[in-house]
């Protein structure tokens, strides 16, 4: 029998953010590219409303030539497309006990979009990086306060990550202009990187001498032990499989129903830090290997699919994958202070052959 993955009743303050910041319904695992609407959301403080004709990106720190760029001169820059699946650091935080107190995601906080928008490094380049540079600063337009804070929504990145050929200041999703709640009209997009990384309504993009020491580098997405541990930041995406639960669901707690027979067990897997290489379907304990479809890119989700002879009876359903750096899933979770990078596998409690 599966537990809930927390008894601890949430509190209002969880559910004021969880009904702001929706994940992305499982079954939308069958899109390889994740519909508008359907991709999760994580906002921390409020949408801002920019004014595309007033908005300006500024480039400046340690540069030779500083630059302020409108939207019309950021589209006429080199344009690529790619498909990049996206995840939050804080994806699974519900799964742990006791639950770190923020936005209380079970396992869905993931979506993979269509990113149009223009390399990084070739915006770095023309403004000219100095010798001494160490990192790049990225700031939203959105403010807020966090640990008692004011502050506008910044993070930071090592420069050899910021000048990676695959990073983009994105201005378009799955063939449309950049929905509000996505980061209209300018957001930075890190692929491989946990989704705190690309900071949406990107107006300033500094470079730096020193190590960026803002709330959200410093004090938040730190992997601790426990309050007085500095920690580890949080970086890249850890693998992870998810499946569509099959069959229909229970309405109130969404167990599985499915008929006796074959069914074609499906969902995708991914992972930051290396190509996904293989993924297995767990029936009752029971490891079976899955068939793994190609990715629309090296940052893209795989579809994988496995067959199942579903016997009567009440049975738990698990998925785990495995990438090729070796990163595997846990069977249990590990637990830290901030509920980050929790990539404990998945289970559906499934009932053959009742109601349904
Ligand atoms: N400016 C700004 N950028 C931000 C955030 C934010 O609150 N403000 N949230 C971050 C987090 S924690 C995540 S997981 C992703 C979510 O992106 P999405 O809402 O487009 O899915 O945006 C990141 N960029
Ligand atoms: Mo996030």
């Amino acid at each position: 029998m599966t537990e809930p993955p927390s008894t601890a009743a949430i509190s209002h303050e969880e559910l004021q953010l969880a009904a702001r910041n929706h994940a992305m319904p499982l079954e939308a695992l069958r899109w390889d590219v994740t519909p508008i609407g359907l991709h999760y959301l994580l906002t921390h403080y409020d949408v801002p409303m920019l004014d595309p004709s007033a908005f300006r990106l500024e480039v400046d720190g340690h540069v030779e030539r500083p630059l302020s760029l409108g939207i019309d001169d950021l589209r006429m820059r080199e344009t690529v497309t790619s498909t990049v699946t996206m995840e939050c650091a804080g994806n699974g935080r519900a799964g742990l006990a006791p639950r770190p107190v923020s936005q209380p995601w079970l396992l869905e906080a993931v979506g993979t979009g269509e990113w149009t928008g223009t390399p990084l490094r070739g915006l770095l380049a023309d403004a000219g990086i100095r010798d001494g540079a160490v990192e790049v600063v990225f700031e939203g337009a959105d403010r807020g306060v966090e640990g008692g804070e004011a502050q506008a929504y910044a993070r930071s990145l090592p420069l050899a990550d910021a000048l990676a050929p695959e990073v983009l200041l994105a201005w378009g999703l799955n063939g449309h202009v950049l929905p509000p709640q996505h980061g209209f009209p300018l957001r930075l997009l890190v692929p491989g990187w946990y989704g705190m990384t690309s900071v949406k309504w990107l107006t300033r993009i500094t470079v730096t001498t020193v190590p960026f020491t803002g709330y959200q580098n410093q004090e938040s997405y730190r992997i601790r032990r426990d309050e007085d541990d500095p920690g580890v930041p949080v970086t890249r995406i850890a693998p992870r499989a998810l499946m569509v639960p099959p069959g229909v669901p229970d309405f109130m707690t969404r167990r599985r129903f499915l008929p006796e027979g074959r069914v074609t067990v499906e969902g995708r897997a991914w992972s930051g830090r290396a190509p996904v290489v293989a993924v297995e379907l767990g029936v009752d304990g029971e490891w079976i290997p899955a068939r793994l479809e190609r990715a629309s890119g090296p940052f893209a989700w795989r579809r994988w699919t496995a067959e199942w002879d579903a016997a009567a009876g009440e049975h738990e359903l698990s998925c785990r994958c495995r990438d090729e750096a070796g990163g595997e899933q846990p069977l249990e979770a590990s637990w830290n202070v901030g509920g980050y990078a929790n990539n404990a596998v998945q289970r559906v409690a499934v009932t053959v052959g009742g109601p349904a």
